[in-house]
């Protein structure tokens, strides 16, 4: 806990046997990016088996080399596609380049997975472990045990376990906690836990009341990421299911909640759900198509976030073998196919060349593999300590742990700028209730600052 600026080394890896189930043990972002390449964690937790990412880990050299493709099932094509026309932001937008930023380590936190604020004027900053605690963090300060412990009821390693976090809009008038977790099953599950004390004290373990339960067909491609929009509804990222290339077609079939992020009203319930439609979801009056989605054609959306100030939503979504890439839906924009499987990045996946992207909408931003292997999708910078940083949207690469930053506003393509680079394992970004930025590594097991070297 302290100041310390994050050392820039990789803590010395732990060699394991080619082919270990340990290999993967810990590291999300593995899987994540259906790439092989460059983690290693001492954190130990059960490995996920049977993976299609798991059989070819290659030996992990910190960032030297690009990744094994051991998802390498389906045609990777270079046709690029135009670039986007997203309507203009509302915001001003950031003007030159923005400024190098650096990361100082504000708490440990075990397996680190997840940042949420409850914007209920106490400044406390809520982690996730993996694992499936959940502990606060105030002025620098971590709880010496967790406000909950699910680890009773999860699966926990490779993408698997506590994988997202969000309070009601109304915390703690609502005193629910919502989170994503995989079950012992291996399924999805969303639900909810009453935080005690008038919104002060722990969360009551035996008050999970289930929202949404998603079972799923592979170990990796979870999503997880929760986050409450500017209309009060929940937001939820499923990622495409898994294996390698999106063998069943989630990313473009709307008969599934796979492969999408879900909008949901969690304070009224109908049709035999836990939860409510609502009634401006794009697909609630077309036949065979599951009215919960609000955006198609995603991967593995590792993290989206909402631009506190536009309404905008941010998401990083995880590529196959070549193409990381951000995508936006500005606020209020639902129904937006964001190609999966047909595109990844500006390419064509498959078919790999002579695609047809009629109906898409491409991303902002990509980045390629090699030694980069997974996006990790953060958020618009809209604090007041850093004027310097305002409207720009911070994400970063799990592999290189590099931080990137691209305007927020405005139309069309726009390439990504290092702005700074700490270790691998970067898993999510957060906002205080200030809107000042944070990260979570979880290889490493901390939460960590986000500052601009220029205010
Ligand atoms: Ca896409």
């Amino acid at each position: 806990m302290g100041g310390g600026t994050v050392a820039r080394t990789m803590r010395p890896a732990v060699r394991r046997p080619r082919r270990s189930v340990a290999i993967v043990a810990g590291l999300v972002a593995l899987a994540l990016a259906g790439c092989a390449s460059a983690i290693r964690s001492a954190a130990p937790s059960p490995a996920v088996t049977g993976d299609a990412s798991a059989g070819a880990s290659a030996p992990l050299a910190a960032s030297a080399s690009p990744g094994s493709t051991p998802f390498a099932t389906g045609p990777v094509g270079t046709t690029s596609l135009p670039p986007t026309s997203p309507a203009a932001s509302v915001v001003a937008a950031a003007v030159g380049p923005a400024p190098a930023v650096q990361v100082q380590r504000v708490a440990s936190v075990p397996s680190a997975l997840a940042i949420a604020n409850a914007h209920d004027g106490t400044n406390r900053i809520f982690v996730a472990s993996q694992s499936g605690q959940v502990w606060v963090v105030i002025n620098g300060q971590r709880s010496a045990s967790p406000v909950l412990d699910i680890a009773d009821r999860i699966t926990s390693g490779g993408e698997r376990g506590l994988l997202g976090l969000a309070f009601h809009p109304r915390f703690p008038g609502d005193p629910r906690l919502f989170v994503d977790y995989t079950d012992r099953s291996g399924n999805t599950v969303v639900s909810s836990f009453a935080v005690v004390g008038g919104g002060s004290g722990p969360v009551d373990p035996a008050s999970e009341r289930v929202v949404v339960r998603q079972v799923q067909p592979y170990p990796n491609h979870n999503g997880g990421a929760l986050a409450f929009g500017p209309d009060g509804f929940l937001y939820i990222a499923l990622g495409d299911g898994g294996s390698g290339g999106d063998p069943q077609g989630n990313g473009q079939r709307l008969d599934t909640l796979l492969g999408k992020i879900l909008r949901l009203d969690v304070d009224s319930a109908s049709g035999g759900r836990a939860y409510g439609i609502p009634t401006d979801n794009p697909f609630v009056a077309q036949p065979g198509a599951r009215p919960e989605i609000w955006l198609t054609g995603l991967r593995n959306p590792w993290r989206f976030g909402f631009d506190r100030a536009s309404g905008d939503l941010w998401i990083g979504d995880v590529g196959q073998d070549r193409w990381e890439e951000v995508d936006v839906s500005r606020a209020g924009a639902g129904g937006l196919n964001f190609g999966w499987n047909r595109t990844e990045g500006f390419h064509c996946f498959a078919p790999a060349s002579g695609c047809a992207t009629d109906g898409l909408a491409p991303p902002v931003a990509e980045y390629a593999h090699g030694p980069r292997c997974s996006i990790t999708g953060g958020v618009v910078y809209r604090g007041a300590a850093y004027p310097s940083l305002a409207g720009r949207y911070l994400f970063a690469d799990y592999c290189t742990g590099e931080l990137f930053a691209i305007t927020a506003a405005g139309d069309g393509r726009r390439e990504p700028q290092v702005v700074g680079r700490v270790t691998q394992g970067i898993s999510a970004f957060g906002e205080d209730e200030s809107g000042e930025l944070y990260v979570a590594n979880v290889a490493e097991g901390w939460l960590g600052r986000i500052s601009a070297t220029i205010p």
